[in-house]
């Protein structure tokens, strides 16, 4: 994976912690579970995936109902799999269950039901009929650590205070940008910087706690 790649990710995480938190509905309690068919386990099956993780992935998407098919990765992106963030939202709620503990080179045949895919409403523009099953095949290729992963803040956190000062992650974003080595206005750089201070620094102390920046319950710094 490429740093910019990488960066990108690193941004769009610090972004969902507001979509995370504000935008989303409660669930109805709900008993319908998803189930999963193991196809292939490689022989060395680690790491596991775990919520936070970043997956890479192809997956194509099935009617449980006629059996078509309304989603491949495979035809999307130039044919790249996909990455994301896992356990946080970025796919349907049913895919985030279905692709934790699961290992690189693994292979999954899932079925979700409508309550943690696309409910009652269903999806027009994804071709998806209101209460639809829907089945999953699935293939994972690479589990890394996700962009808020507690490596990921030691690293940022330089003076190891358990909080993240403006600074610190300048420096942080400074260093990215150098990595990925493409030329950007110093403006960008500000307004990147004040943007992930807007929606993260919840409490408006200047510094991004452990706990604003953590959104994922596992990670206990
Ligand atoms: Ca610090
Ligand atoms: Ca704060």
């Amino acid at each position: 994976m490429t740093f910019g790649v990488k960066l990108v990710f690193f941004l769009q995480a610090f972004c969902l912690l507001t979509i995370h938190t504000h935008g989303q509905k409660k669930e109805d309690a709900t008993a319908e579970e998803v189930k999963i068919e193991v196809l292939h386990v490689p022989k060395e099956c680690k790491p596991k995936s775990k919520k936070g993780d970043l997956l890479n992935a192809h997956y194509d998407g099935y009617l449980a109902s006629d059996g078509s098919k309304f989603y491949c990765s495979r035809t999307q992106n130039k044919g790249h799999p996909k990455w994301f963030v896992l356990g946080v939202g970025q796919v349907i709620k049913g895919l985030d269950i279905a692709m934790t503990d699961m290992c690189p080179g693994e292979k999954r045949k899932v079925t979700i039901p409508p309550s943690l895919a696309y409910g009652k409403q269903g999806y027009a523009q994804g071709k998806i009929p209101p209460n639809a099953t829907l089945i999953f095949e699935i293939e994972l290729y690479a589990v890394n650590k996700g962009p808020r992963s507690v490596e990921a803040f030691t690293q940022i956190d330089m003076d190891s205070d358990k909080k993240l000062s403006r600074d610190e992650i300048s420096h942080y974003l400074k260093e990215e940008f150098e990595r990925d080595g493409k030329k950007r206005d110093a403006s960008v750089h500000d307004s990147i910087l004040a943007d992930i201070f807007k929606k993260n620094d919840h409490d408006g102390d200047g510094f991004i706690s452990s706990r604003e920046y953590n959104v994922y319950q596992h990670d206990e710094l």
